[in-house]
């Protein structure tokens, strides 16, 4: 991507700087330099926040650049298909049911007091070791209760990989972004939600609020879950006859929405402020792509099949993903992401302390602050975050796994002349 370096003369014109004593051009990244400018050359078109806010003003000596850094890979014995690993850990929340969310909550906060006291192991020669004494002969995390705590020093200057036992990618940790790329990160999602008028970055205390504290998420996704199955169709059948009836109200409609995938209407209904998320946060989208390009390489090309069969783009701005999810006031309780494809991506944003990830089955806490990256299986993972004070977002990157059923052969319609016309 290329940037401009935006200077006053090309703003403002010499000729009108130089009538009002301004001889020297100065960039806008030099906030200081530029504050003399404002000074003297006052406008009632606008005024700017107040200076003050670390995040939101810094001089910017160099531009952020995001450089994609390959990790360090340990190997360990977990073994994700056991069958302890892959039962239910955890009673699902259900909205409907009270009872189901009050026992989520409680295990959650139960596994939290015993995640919170994690082994920390110093230096990366403790933590292959610990590893090492984690899981049984099975791949099971031997001692439930106890967890290990992923120092972040060891993620800082190369990201870690920890690798299941068929040689997978059961956890990757990146906290390699340099400080002025994270406060970057952080203005733009201040601006967008500003710009927006939208108070989601407010602060809050997890532990406090316990069992009201409540999500908002906005879902930029596409999707393809309860698509229409068109492989009992007739072959040749023309697909819209075979759409289903749905019921609003009295009415009846036909349901021709689901026949291939859709976006989510979260997006259809904030076009301008999923535009903003686009524009603005670009350089981090194509960091993350980097990024899990270059250390899980054969996860991407799996969800690359996907995304080549999309219909109209055949591509997405979250490239390896499909979909983008920012998450608000964020702390999650204990669940499995079972609609996702493969890997998700959750890189933290915000100011916050607290707030780390912890994978149960593989018995990890992951300290994650703004700018970090995990990727992990959170189809097959139960996760959830430790308490939090401050303000906590995050983007999560993911795939519906449902759309696999798009590019096997088009929801079953891959017979049908007019779906292959479309396609
Ligand atoms: O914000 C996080 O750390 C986790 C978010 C998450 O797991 C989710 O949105 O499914
Ligand atoms: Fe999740």
């Amino acid at each position: 991507m290329c940037r401009i370096n935006l200077d006053v003369f090309n703003i403002f014109g010499k000729d009108f700087l130089n009538s009002i004593g301004i001889t020297n051009n100065v960039l806008f990244s030099d906030l200081n330099a530029v504050d003399e400018v404002w000074k003297k050359a006052k406008t009632n078109v606008f005024t700017y926040p107040e200076r003050g806010d670390d995040n939101l003003w810094q001089s910017l000596e160099e531009m952020p650049t995001y450089v994609a850094v390959e990790a360090k890979t340990l190997d360990t014995k977990f073994r994700p298909n056991a069958k302890a690993n892959m039962d239910l850990a955890f009673p699902v929340r259900v909205r409907e049911n009270e009872d189901r969310s009050l026992e989520n909550f409680r295990c959650t906060e139960r596994v939290r007091q015993q995640a919170s006291g994690a082994l920390k192991p110093k230096t990366l020669q403790q933590l292959r070791s610990r590893l090492r004494s984690m899981y049984d002969i099975h791949g099971v995390h031997k001692r439930e209760d106890k967890f290990i705590y992923i120092n972040r020093d060891f993620a800082k200057k190369q990201p870690l990989k920890l690798l299941d036992v068929n040689g997978e990618n059961m956890c990757f940790f990146d906290a390699t972004l340099p400080d002025p790329e994270r406060r970057s990160l952080n203005a733009s999602l201040v601006a967008i939600m500003d710009a927006h008028n939208i108070s989601l970055t407010k602060s809050f205390d997890s532990k406090k609020e316990g069992i009201q504290h409540c999500v908002t998420a906005l879902h930029f996704s596409t999707y393809n879950r309860m698509h229409m199955d068109g492989s009992e169709a007739p072959s040749g059948a023309y697909p819209f006859a075979t759409a289903h009836y749905e019921a609003h109200g009295d009415e009846f409609h036909l349901n021709y929405s689901q026949l291939s995938p859709y976006m989510a209407r979260e997006l259809k209904e904030n076009t301008p402020l999923y535009n903003s998320f686009l524009e603005s946060c670009t350089d981090i989208f194509n960091w993350v792509s980097e990024t899990v390009l270059l250390n899980c390489p054969d996860e991407v090309e799996s969800l690359e099949l996907v995304l080549e069969e999309l219909p109209v783009s055949g591509s997405s701005p979250f490239h390896p993903w499909a979909s983008l999810v920012v998450n608000f006031k964020v702390i999650t309780r204990a669940h499995r992401d079972y609609h996702d494809n493969n890997l998700c991506g959750v890189l933290a944003l915000g100011n916050f302390v607290g707030g780390e990830l912890v994978l149960y089955e593989q018995g990890l806490v992951i300290p994650l602050q703004s700018g970090d990256l995990v990727i992990f299986p959170s189809h097959r993972t139960t996760h959830f975050n430790l308490h939090a004070v401050g303000s906590r977002a995050s983007f999560v990157f993911t795939t519906d796994q449902e759309l696999d059923s798009w590019a096997l052969n088009n929801n079953g319609f891959d017979g049908s002349i007019i779906m292959n016309g479309a396609n």
